[in-house]
């Protein structure tokens, strides 16, 4: 049976809106693996140094039979094939894709925590997974709006409107 999964993904370098399209195209072909849906593109201010450019963040669904360690490898050699370049912690890079969830799956071990631990912090995150699943449940925290109501201005702009302003 596969499993819904949420992918966060983020990019501020080297065409970062290209960076993202190509990684949805790659998890769709990944093995066991389908592409459900995936939000629109966002632009956010860095968090982090603000000596960078502004990253480009979108989330999607996938159905996957990989378990999470099998899927946690394909998400690192995908960045790997797309060149990843890190040039410093909470610095920029060209292609970064985190499990957000993994069905209702709690697990924590020494490479990958699910529900990523920084979820319900990150508006360039939930604000993506609010616009594909309304109502989204987190485990533990709760549905996605009261996350989204409980932080602070936003930043995070869907990249059409942005480049129109
Ligand atoms: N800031 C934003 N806005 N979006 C990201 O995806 C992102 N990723 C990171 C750091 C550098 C922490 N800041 C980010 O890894």
């Amino acid at each position: 049976m596969p499993h819904p999964v949420y992918i966060g993904l983020g990019s501020n370098l080297q065409d970062p809106a290209s960076q993202i399209e190509q990684s949805f195209q790659t998890l769709d072909q990944l093995s066991q693996t389908r592409l459900v849906k995936h939000s629109r593109l966002y632009s956010s201010k860095p968090l982090g140094p603000q000596d960078q450019p502004d990253f480009v963040n979108a989330v999607c669904l996938i159905e996957t039979e990989l378990d999470p360690q099998t899927l946690l490898a394909a998400l690192q050699e995908i960045e790997h094939n797309q060149g990843r370049i890190k040039k410093r912690r909470w610095g920029e890079r060209n292609i970064d894709l985190d499990i957000l969830l993994y069905a209702d799956q709690k697990l924590q071990t020494q490479t990958l925590t699910i529900p990523h631990p920084e979820i319900a912090q990150r508006d360039f995150v939930l604000l993506p997974l609010a616009e594909i699943t309304p109502g989204l449940l987190i485990p533990e925290l709760g549905p996605v709006e009261d996350l989204i109501s409980q932080l602070e201005t936003t930043f995070v702009i869907p990249l059409a409107l942005e480049r129109q302003s």
